[in-house]
């Protein structure tokens, strides 16, 4: 099964989603195999690996690390052309539709299509949101667009309509890795009201009950990265796994 299959049978199954993205740059190679393991325990469906700025360029090694410990699926979460990768099984192909930058909505996917192809690995064509948030995040200043107002929830479905309409296959609604205020739950509710591709949802996610809440206004797919950068946080990845997954919890 493909892993855009996957993704829509675990939401079928489990009511939505629960990946964790995956920062090179943070996780340290000496703490990353108990972690991963822990994640797979846990209830944790798939990983995102990658950034909107990544520095130690551990990005290889760290794909190895989840298929030598996993048997979760690893999709790529560019920031940047440079992060195609053989070794995983599938890459968001994500088009900055908030934004009016061109080469972020267009330009960078065609140098990008060829490298993908060669890989051999699953693209996911993704509507890429960015919401705006209190601060500006990695992720709006590196895409070189205005995110979207927050206070918008139409444009917000009208973006993700259109994304939509152009035949992407998820929309992704972002308020940036350690945002201080997630998605709103407005927004979430209004982009659900006309989409039908699943809606992925993260930024600034640090509770289950939030990411329960995000679940319960209509997010298919939950993402959460920042919060496990603290070992001590580790222990609450299964209660994130349960409150996402309404429909089976694991019993603790
Ligand atoms: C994925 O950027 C997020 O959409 C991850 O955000 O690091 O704030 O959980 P956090």
């Amino acid at each position: 099964m493909n892993t855009y299959n996957h993704l829509l049978n675990t939401i079928e199954n489990k009511g939505a989603a629960y990946l964790v993205l995956l920062d090179p740059d943070k996780l340290s190679q000496e703490k990353a195999s108990v972690f991963l393991q822990h994640c797979e325990k846990s209830g944790v469906d798939g990983f995102l690996i990658g950034g909107s700025l990544m520095v130690s360029g551990d990005f290889e090694p760290l794909i190895e690390k989840v298929k030598i410990n996993t048997n979760l699926p690893v999709i790529i979460f560019p920031g940047s052309i440079d992060q195609v990768s053989s070794q995983a099984d599938a890459i968001l192909f994500l088009s900055v539709v908030s934004g009016r930058n061109a080469d972020h909505l267009i330009g960078r996917h065609v140098i990008a299509s060829p490298m993908i192809q060669r890989a051999g690995i699953e693209p996911i064509s993704t509507g890429y949101i960015l919401v705006e948030s209190e601060v500006i995040t990695t992720a709006v200043y590196m895409s070189g667009s205005m995110p979207l107002p927050r206070n918008k929830p139409e444009i917000a479905a009208s973006t993700a309509l259109a994304a939509e309409y152009l035949g992407m296959k998820l929309v992704y609604l972002e308020a940036g890795s350690g945002a201080d205020q997630p998605v709103p739950d407005e927004m979430i509710k209004a982009v659900r009201e006309v989409c039908s591709i699943p809606l992925v949802v993260g930024g600034g996610i640090r509770s289950p009950m939030v990411a329960r809440d995000k679940v319960d206004n209509g997010a298919n797919i939950i993402v959460t990265g920042n919060y496990f950068e603290d070992d001590s946080n580790w222990e609450m990845i299964r209660e994130f796994a349960n409150a996402i997954h309404f429909k089976s919890p694991i019993e603790v």
